[in-house]
């Protein structure tokens, strides 16, 4: 009877381990959302810790903003590029060859004169030269107090590429995916900032897309 008992419990709790394997996959799309993606990790469920590796260990790579504004400004959808089906594999290509040249990866990393914004400042710029057209985004997640920074290259289709300017795209991880609540699109705020580690756009951080590093200084971003 314990032994009937004792497997009944069993299976019963095996069941519910598939179920909310099978409901965790429906929600992602029956896909892995990792690969689908073309994503900076791995890992998607950790996506802020993952970024701050890439900080040189300093998690405050840029401010995060702790003013009081209260401005509501338009939230536009951006929808990142699906990298394991590249609408345009020979731009891809060129477009890391040009990352490849513009040797901004070898930069030395220091937390005081030339962090992650100088990184994706650098990259914007040497990309915007040779014909891209090229964008500069500050990330912030109140929450956790983490800022970071990147380059954006958008494709002819009007996609997205976020990139992390410090890694050699000859390794993986170069494209970093800021849907942080995985919904399929990108939540951003185009050329304003908002002084409000509170005021979010996508999962628990607020994303802000400038032309480049100085058109974000010029919109009150703090850069160290
Ligand atoms: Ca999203
Ligand atoms: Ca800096």
């Amino acid at each position: 009877m314990i032994l009937i008992f004792g497997s009944l419990i069993f299976i019963i709790v095996f069941a519910g381990m598939i179920f909310a394997f099978v409901d965790r996959e429906k929600n992602n799309g029956g896909l892995d959302y990792a690969e689908w993606i073309g994503c900076s990790t791995n890992d998607l469920t950790l996506p802020n810790e993952f970024q701050m590796s890439l900080c040189g260990g300093d998690s405050d790579c840029v401010p995060v903003p702790d003013g009081n504004d209260q401005r509501e400004p338009p939230i536009f959808d951006f929808r990142p590029t699906n990298l394991s089906r590249p609408p345009f594999p020979f731009w891809f290509e060129d477009l890391e060859t040009a990352i490849i040249q513009s040797r901004v990866f070898n930069q030395s990393y220091n937390g005081a004169s030339y962090d992650c914004d100088d990184f994706a400042g650098d990259l914007e710029k040497n990309l915007t030269v040779r014909g891209y057209n090229s964008t500069f985004t500050y990330v912030f997640c109140g929450r956790t107090r983490f800022g970071h920074a990147y380059t954006d290259v958008h494709a002819p289709d009007g996609t997205i590429l976020f990139i992390e300017a410090q890694i050699d795209p000859r390794r993986r991880g170069i494209y970093a995916n800021l849907d942080f609540n995985r919904n399929g699109r990108v939540s951003a705020r185009n050329n304003t900032h908002v002084n409000n580690s509170l005021a979010i756009t996508e999962g628990e951080c607020a994303v802000e897309i400038f032309e480049n590093r100085e058109a974000a200084i010029a919109a009150g971003v703090r850069m160290d």
